[in-house]
């Protein structure tokens, strides 16, 4: 081992401490309060009561089940110890997310993939558990019913390749050289949608190098273990189109077959010396991104590839150490065990959510601490600078943007920063340092650079490459992954901002931001469904788009009665529930229409509410049972517990919103509230 008395180590990152208690209520509550008054203001106070004292709130952001074993594989390649309590927590989250039938799923409310099962299997030995441990036998048992780890689709095969345990000629090419080739080609990965771009760039690198952990007594075993057939009788290079179809969502197209077998063939008489260019360019590439990021990279899956990337490249070096350091900001641990997160945390989103909610509520005199300390978290996490060079890294310019999480991540995204300015510009009556006009002209700016030729807006990136880039999709599990794609949440969210930014600054770049709006509403008057709801593609689902597309409409000037406003409000009347709530299955995103859930969600109901009262509804009948319901499911310290997953990526994986159970109702209350109000007098 490389190491002896400096082993780098895996830390999780500990959360900034909670904020100050809430001040007592101003006036004692009277025991005959309103209960759907009372579900309000216990809720607001409940949560209130959780925030950072950086002013943000903290929430798990689990869900997929792909990612905790790329740590894991990370971590044992590269030698980085775990202590006996991290790898306790993280079996034990393992167990907790295993299906009755051993294996695992995509995402903790799938059904079985050889893809999670594949991983997490290899992920529970690697942390230490025996072959016989009944998990392990009962997971290798679906496995080897499944076909084995022969047909993973092929993210697996590139995890398995850099472990050791498959050669790297059962994955699809992913020649370094691409990223010698112009830009002006397509197929060059400066076109690709951000998140595989960052991902093709160190597989790539891995890929090119062959690279491949340290051989062990543990690895043979493996080899032994998760195949149906006899190692050494593998014909892998017939793996590469071999996928079982449980884990299929996009299946590879003939054009990538055949560029597969073609790239192949080139990998085998590559020009060395290309490659050694194509190495170090992609290894340059890699390095911008880490030092760009803080070493946080753009998500969970580019994160630990990128490490091992550099390891492969330095050893233990600086920046590797560099990179084991941050490797905890992904971790979470809870009472179902430690898990790899989505990302570094939803931190930003989450705090704009709940201050427009708590703006909403009637009750934002009493929280004033609580809206002083979002709005400080708001201002310290707006993107102040450009990353380094950023056209040579085919990065956009990001300045006065603000990302999902933390400004230190280095992502911005169109709708974090939309929401963001939106919930500056309503706080900043109430803050001593309101964000300077500069700043807000910045952001406007960000927005106005980022909309699509269609008029729409993507997250992070203008959509860059031609529609047929979908066709060399090589990650089966997924949809829509190649290029980046107008999304009806980020238009309507851009629209919302650019508008509201437009009231408080008219005068600045006046047409282009007026014509933004416009072009924004004509694209979200496209999305909308003959059905008129909108297709959710980061929220499940169509309560989420609907909700959206209703509000985006309205934000750039569309009447209440507006016929598109009036299809997607009959739209959710149609589906709401004899309960009076709303609830939607994450099949809804998967087979692209409404499935209903079996019980209403308090996270649907909250946004078909909050869409419904936008659009101008204000009957009792309608909002009153599912206000009705909100509460009913109130937790008697103020909170909701945790229902159905609500988030998604990619159509096909879920992602939790731990915060989303209490924001959401409580914004929606908060407006019912005024809207029964305004309606009473
Ligand atoms: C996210 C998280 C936030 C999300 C919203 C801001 C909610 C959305 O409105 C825009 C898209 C965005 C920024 C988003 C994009 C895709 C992400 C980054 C994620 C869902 C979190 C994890 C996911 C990422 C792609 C996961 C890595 C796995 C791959 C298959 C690449």
């Amino acid at each position: 081992m490389p190491f002896s008395s400096t082993t780098p180590r895996l830390d999780v990152r500990p959360l900034p401490p909670p904020a100050p208690e809430l001040e007592p209520a101003r006036d004692a509550r009277s025991a005959t309060r309103d209960p759907l008054a009372a579900a309000l203001e216990d809720g607001l106070r409940a949560f209130c009561g959780r925030q950072r004292a950086d002013g943000h709130w903290a929430g798990d952001y689990g869900g997929p089940l792909f990612l905790l074993p790329g740590f894991a594989i990370a971590c044992h390649v590269t030698g980085v110890e775990l202590s006996d309590y991290q790898r306790r927590r993280m079996i034990a989250y393992l167990e907790h997310v295993q299906n009755h039938d051993g294996g695992w799923g995509l995402h903790i409310e799938s059904p079985s993939y050889v893809f999670g099962t594949t991983l997490n299997y290899v992920a529970l030995r690697l942390l230490g558990v025996g072959p016989d441990d009944t998990r392990a036998a009962r997971a290798r048992a679906w496995l080897l019913a499944h076909g084995g780890a022969a047909g993973v689709p092929n993210w697996g095969k590139f995890w398995l390749a850099v472990l050791g345990v498959y050669s790297w000629d059962g994955v699809l090419p992913v020649p370094p050289e691409l990223w010698l080739m112009p830009r002006s080609v397509p197929l060059h990965p400066a076109n690709y949608w951000c998140h595989t771009r960052a991902i093709y760039l160190p597989v790539s690198y891995l890929y090119g190098r062959r690279a491949r952990g340290p051989e062990s007594q543990l690895l043979g075993a493996l080899r032994q273990e998760i195949f149906c057939e006899r190692v050494d009788e593998i014909r892998w290079s017939a793996l590469r189109e071999q996928v079982a179809p449980g884990d299929v969502y996009t299946p590879h197209s003939t054009l990538l077959r055949f560029a597969g077998r073609a790239l192949a063939q080139y990998d085998r008489v590559h020009v060395r010396a290309l490659r050694r260019r194509a190495l170090a360019a992609v290894l340059d590439h890699i390095r911008h991104e880490d030092e760009s990021t803080n070493y946080l990279d753009i998500g969970p899956v580019s994160k630990p590839l990128n490490m091992l990337a550099i390891w492969f490249a330095e050893g233990d070096s600086p920046r590797f150490r560099r990179h084991v350091e941050r490797l905890g900001d992904y971790l979470w641990d809870a009472e179902d065990g430690m898990k790899v997160q989505g990302y570094n945390g939803s931190q930003l989103w989450d705090t704009a959510f709940t201050a427009q909610a708590i703006l909403e509520s009637g009750m934002a005199d009493e929280l004033d601490a609580t809206l002083q300390r979002a709005h400080a978290f708001i201002d310290a996490n707006q993107v102040r600078e450009n990353v380094p060079d950023h056209a040579r890294y085919f990065r956009d310019a990001t300045i006065g943007a603000w990302p999902f999480s933390t400004a230190e991540q280095a992502w911005p995204v169109s709708d974090c920063t939309a929401e963001a300015l939106k919930v500056s510009l309503l706080l900043a009556p109430r803050v001593e340092s309101p964000l300077s006009d500069a700043r807000l002209r910045q952001a406007a700016d960000f927005l106005l650079s980022q909309q699509n030729d269609d008029g729409g807006w993507s997250e992070y990136e203008r959509r860059r490459g031609p529609a047929w880039l979908e066709l060399f999709n090589a990650a089966e599990l997924f949809g829509d992954i190649m290029i980046a794609q107008t999304y009806v949440e980020c238009t309507a969210a851009a629209v919302k901002g650019l508008s509201a930014f437009s009231r408080h600054d008219p005068r600045y770049r006046r047409g282009a931001v007026q014509d933004a709006i416009a072009r924004g509403a004509r694209c979200i008057r496209a999305l909308q469904r003959d059905d008129g709801s909108f297709y959710g593609s980061w929220g499940v689902c169509f309560t989420y788009g609907t909700w959206f597309g209703i509000e985006g409409l309205l934000a750039a000037g569309a009447s209440r009665h507006d016929d598109a406003i009036r299809r997607a409000v009959a739209f959710l009347r149609a589906t709401q529930r004899d309960d009076g709530g709303w609830g939607e299955s994450y099949r809804s995103c998967t087979e692209l229409r409404y499935v209903q859930h079996e019980r209403a969600q308090v996270v649907n109901t909250a946004w078909a509410m909050l869409a419904l009262m936008a659009a101008g509804c204000t009957s009792r009948e309608v909002l009153e049972p599912a206000a009705r319901l909100l509460a009913s499911r109130q937790r008697a310290d103020g909170t909701w517990a945790q229902e159905a997953i609500s988030g998604v990526f990619n159509k096909a994986c879920m992602i939790n919103y731990d915060n989303y159970r209490n924001i959401f109702p409580l914004w929606a209350l908060a407006r019912y509230h005024r809207v029964m109000e305004t309606s009473a007098h």
